[in-house]
């Protein structure tokens, strides 16, 4: 009798068991959520936080139709190899060159030669080489790389703030308007820059300023999409200035961190045209202060890139560039010059076609991925 009790009990349990696994597995089948990248802790901050107050929570994303956009850490990550990948030519050229056992004349022109040809400049080229030519005669021993990798950085500048001001003070949401001429790469910049906040939890919406083109709003409005983020569009050839205004009212009516505007591309030596830009910055600020101004620049374009920074700073403030398509130039000795000119930080680096092609730049990771 107690045998067949122990049985039945050993029965009873078999059975939990099975249906206990079962249960298990069934679970794990279950279709999965989108998976969403851990945020890493190490991770550089993108953007400024001015006011210790709670932000809002954001709208939760239905999980099928909205894509969760890239981390920082990891896109940089990726983007460090990528940039190397374009850049090599300058810092492979420096680095067999400073290999050489003796560094005669022959070998510091050649070495101007390759700066020169990255976009470096002319004044910051010689006072590179200067400083070169200095250290290695004074600290004969020092190693050719690291005296190279530290003059590079302290070139680039390590101590400008590169943070985006993405948010707002007074209740308002952050503004950034974002400016340049045709085809530098605005619209995807803003796409990516959406993005980024929304990888960091901010609550978006785009203004589609660029009235020009009804494709225009139409491909911000592909942007917003994908990450789920309201895009604010006005009439084909209606003002910008309108829309711009509409978008940062809305922005602020429904409290959301930032509001992101386009605007059309423009060539910087139609007057009317850049007027207009000062007017979508104006009638902007009659809602709520623009926090940040980037200008977008194709970073291969060379010298053209440095007469539109000019032009665009006189138009409108701009307090940060973006330089795009480094991942296809072989120039990035633009970010030497056209900060120096403006005595405004890159702040952003695109290196790509793809949505999350965009990374905050850092002096030493461009220096590092240059001598990589
Ligand atoms: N390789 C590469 N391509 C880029 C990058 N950024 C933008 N592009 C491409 O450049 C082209 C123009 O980009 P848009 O964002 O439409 O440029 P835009 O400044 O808005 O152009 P307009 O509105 O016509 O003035 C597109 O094909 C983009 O995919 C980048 O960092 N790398
Ligand atoms: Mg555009």
């Amino acid at each position: 009798m107690t045998l067949l009790l122990i049985i039945v009990a050993i029965a009873v349990l078999a059975l939990i068991l099975v249906g206990v696994t079962v249960g298990l597995v069934g679970r794990r089948t279950k279709p999965a959520k989108a998976p969403v990248p851990p945020r890493s802790p190490s991770a550089p901050p993108t953007t400024v936080e001015p006011s210790p107050t709670a932000e809002p929570e954001a709208a939760a994303p239905s999980a099928h139709t909205i894509e969760r956009p890239e981390a920082t850490a990891s896109r940089l990550v990726r983007l460090r190899q990528r940039l190397a990948g374009s850049n090599n030519a300058l810092g492979r050229g420096l680095l067999a060159l400073l290999s050489r056992e003796r560094l005669d004349e022959d070998t510091w022109e050649g070495i101007e030669d390759v700066l020169l040809t990255s976009d470096i400049g002319v004044a910051p080229t010689q006072e590179l080489v200067e400083r070169l030519r200095t250290r290695l005669r004074v600290e004969g021993s020092a190693d050719a790389r690291t005296v190279l990798r530290e003059e590079l950085i302290a070139l680039v500048d390590p101590t400008l703030d590169r943070r985006l001001q993405v948010s707002g003070t007074d209740g308002n949401p952050g503004v950034v308007l974002v400016v340049g001429v045709n085809g530098a790469g605005k619209t995807t910049t803003v796409g990516k820059v959406a993005r980024i906040l929304v990888a960091e939890d901010r609550r978006v919406v785009l203004g589609a300023a660029d009235t020009f083109r009804a494709a225009a709003a139409d491909q911000l409005a592909t942007w917003g999409e994908r990450v789920g983020v309201e895009v604010v569009r006005g009439p084909e050839g209606g003002d910008p200035a309108s829309v711009a205004f509409d978008a940062v009212k809305e922005g602020a009516d429904t409290a959301v961190d930032t509001v992101i505007v386009d605007t059309a591309g423009r060539l910087q030596n139609k007057q009317g045209l850049m007027d207009e830009l000062g007017k979508v910055k104006r009638v902007i600020e009659k809602q709520a202060p623009v926090t940040e101004v980037l200008l977008v620049l194709d970073a291969t374009t060379g010298q053209n890139g440095l007469i539109q920074a000019r032009v665009f700073r006189e138009a409108v403030d701009v307090t940060g560039i973006v330089l795009t398509k480094l991942d296809g130039s072989a120039k990035g000795g633009i970010v030497v010059q056209v900060q120096r000119e403006l005595g405004v930080p890159v702040k952003l680096v695109g290196l790509g076609e793809g949505p999350d092609d965009l990374a905050p730049f850092s002096p030493e990771a461009f220096v590092d991925a240059l001598l990589s």
